[in-house]
């Protein structure tokens, strides 16, 4: 494999964190390509795709529309630009939903295998949550056993896949209004596996070929995700693994052991993780890894799979979406294991470099180049040692002189469920109700997503974090973003005194950071269950509530259906990066001003993490406002400092 390494730009362009740093260096020294040196060969990448202005929805086509418009202003069919891109949003949504929503499926089928006794290496972890859950869905729980509750709350749950109900099960937790406004627009989500066929119906050719009701249904599609597919993959795992509370852990590639078998656990689900966390304890393989020089077995993680771990288990994070490469490269790697979503192919060409035995495990993700170990959960427990001993056995393969952990880690503290949240407040959500009524908080800011290499890596996270809480806004994070922030050293209760006087108080009384991690991907589902409560406890609707989000880094088409369901929730939510919706100045008006007409909330687009920060705060002192709440104006909202954002396609580069 051959470089072009960048072109020469610092290792500092592109990334903010030591360990990257030395990595990508690394890669230059040694040939090895990566996700920037692909990104950089991509370049020019297509202006009509990031337009959103082309479409391959049929044989007539490919087509595309001139921006310009002095070429060709509609398709082969009569399509135009707004139907164009609202047909390509449209899709875009329904693949982030499907993800999500197969995974809760995932997690469903097991959780349904386990109550009738089919799995081995699964159990409730969480007795009074399966109850509390059931009973909320309408199954009985009164003299039941924990088996014959757990298949009456599956039954539910599986239906909430199909066309059988006329709407999903936690729907009932969305404040009553908003669920009104929801039924008026005729986007009440139905059923989660048909918003997702209905709207690969709608945009197939000569279907909708209304761009507004086509967002709509963008709209009611991605609400299926996110107060279905990916609600039902966090309550459940909550329930098969534990629901979880504040737990300290260690993040960046210090977290590799030199002296004992590494194993990087990447993906999304929580199936097979958590009982390779298991396996790694077995005496027998430890005495293996010893009879081969290894000290123990060492389980880190990677993204969302590396997030469920932490959350549940403490267990430490080697980093975020682009680390996933980098990784590989300290040569200290064991074993990659794979499940699915945001595990780049690269990863088995990176891996062969090395003695890194790939293994992947999902039927429905094969990498060529990787061991396949075919998860299944009526053998959970043997797959998991299984996976642990092919880890062990590469270890006498690996080239110690070649091993390069380049940091010392750092501390993080993770496990902010909803339900972790509520008992630091005494299990009411009123002493957060009281501190942003009294203004020490002024609101809250998720700030979610994934790693772009055309942005370099989590410098928008932390400094639009770092500004957000220096103005005492509390801030959620899940997926990538918790890593970037972990790895800042912004997510320990002593980064209270990174925060404003106001959050700082609160967060030293309760002993948390000013920056709570909420889990994976799907956990985002964790946010609206605590908009919904908030809301709930002040008797509005969620968009009335000092709320924003925010996704500085997002790269997936997951990240798109999140933020469509945090619009459609209530909840304004910036992004750092362009989505290809620019090529139809419609679809943008109504995204960027229509919908807050519509749903009461926006997507707006800012690149630079001070003005995005400025932007938020401003959105929250107006809501506050809206309260009746003491509030800032909007002039005297400070200026932030605007940075380069320079990425590998920046001319700042080099
Ligand atoms: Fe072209 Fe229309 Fe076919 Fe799209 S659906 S490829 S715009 S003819
Ligand atoms: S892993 S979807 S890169 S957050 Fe969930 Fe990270 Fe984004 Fe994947």
């Amino acid at each position: 494999m051959t470089s072009t390494n960048g072109n020469g730009r610092r290792p500092s362009r592109l990334t903010v964190h030591e360990d990257a740093q030395q990595m990508i260096d690394r890669a230059r020294q040694e040939g090895i390509e990566t996700v920037w040196d692909r990104l950089e060969a991509q370049e020019p990448q297509c202006g009509y795709c990031a337009l959103g202005l082309s479409c391959r929805n049929c044989a007539m086509g490919p087509c595309r529309i001139d921006p310009f418009g002095e070429g060709p202003q509609k398709g082969v069919c009569g399509a135009d630009a707004d139907v164009i891109v609202a047909r390509n949003l449209g899709r875009t949504i329904a693949a982030g939903s499907s993800s999500h929503s197969d995974h809760g499926r995932d997690i469903l089928e097991v959780f349904n295998a386990m109550a009738h006794g089919e799995t081995v290496g699964y159990g409730v972890a969480d007795e009074g949550k399966l109850r509390r859950v059931a009973t909320e869905i309408g199954v009985d729980t009164e003299g039941r056993s924990t088996e014959e509750v757990a298949i009456g709350l599956a039954e539910v749950l599986l239906d909430d896949f199909g066309t059988r109900k006329g709407s999903l099960s936690f729907v009932d937790r969305v404040p009553a209004v908003r669920r009104d406004k929801w039924a008026g627009l005729g986007i009440t989500p139905r059923g989660i596996d048909r918003e997702n066929v209905e709207m690969m119906h709608r945009t197939h050719m000569g279907v909708d070929n209304d761009y507004v009701n086509l967002l709509l249904h963008g709209l009611r599609t991605s609400l299926a995700d996110g107060w279905g597919g990916s609600m039902i993959a966090t309550e459940l795992s909550d329930i098969l693994f534990g629901t979880p509370q504040p737990v300290m852990s260690e993040v960046n590639l210090g977290v590799l052991r030199r002296d004992q078998v590494n194993i990087a656990m990447h993906g999304h689900n929580p199936l097979l993780s958590d009982v390779v966390v298991a396996a790694a304890d077995d005496p027998e393989l430890i005495e293996l890894a010893r009879s081969y020089g290894a000290t123990g077995i060492n389980i880190v993680g990677l993204c969302c799979t590396g997030n469920e771990m932490l959350m549940r288990k403490g267990v430490p994070m080697a980093g975020n979406h682009l680390m996933q490469e980098l990784v590989l490269i300290t040569g200290a790697l064991e074993a990659m294991v794979v499940d699915y979503q945001c595990i780049m192919p690269s990863v088995t060409d990176v891996a062969k470099c090395y003695h890194t035995q790939v293994i992947s495990t999902s039927d429905k993700a094969k990498f060529p180049g990787a061991t396949h170990v075919s998860f299944d959960p009526r053998r959970g427990a043997d797959i998991a040692r299984e996976i642990v001993r092919l880890a062990v056995e590469a270890y006498p393969n690996r080239n110690h002189e070649r091993v390069r952990i380049p940091v010392e880690p750092v501390r993080m503290m993770g496990g902010f469920s909803v339900e972790a949240i509520l008992g630091a407040l005494g299990g009411t959500p009123k002493p957060l109700i009281d501190a942003i009524a009294a203004g020490s908080i002024r609101g809250a800011v998720a700030v979610v997503g994934c790693n772009n290499p055309k942005l370099p890596q989590d410098l928008e996270h932390i400094e639009l974090t770092r500004e957000l809480i220096e103005n005492d806004m509390l801030v959620l994070v899940t997926g990538c973003a918790a890593v970037a922030n972990g790895k800042a050293g912004q997510m320990l209760p002593e980064s209270a005194a990174m925060a404003g006087p106001g959050l700082r108080s609160v967060c030293e009384a309760l002993g948390i950071p000013p920056v709570l991690h909420m889990g994976s991907c799907v956990d985002n589902s964790r946010i609206m269950v605590l908009a919904a409560a908030l809301a709930d406890a002040l008797g509005v609707d969620i968009d009335q509530l000092p709320l924003a989000g925010a996704a500085p880094e997002w790269y997936s088409e997951k990240a798109v259906a999140i933020g469509a369901y945090v619009v459609a929730s209530g909840i304004t939510t910036v992004l750092g990066v362009q989505p290809p919706i620019f090529g139809s100045p419609h679809v943008v008006d109504l995204l960027a001003d229509g919908l807050d007409g519509v749903v009461g909330a926006t997507f707006a687009v800012e690149p630079d993490p001070h003005r995005a920060a400025q932007l938020i705060h401003r959105h929250i002192e107006a809501k506050r406002q809206g309260l009746g709440l003491p509030f800032v104006e909007p002039d005297e909202i400070r200026e932030g400092v605007p940075v380069a954002v320079a990425g590998p396609g920046s001319s700042e580069g080099s």
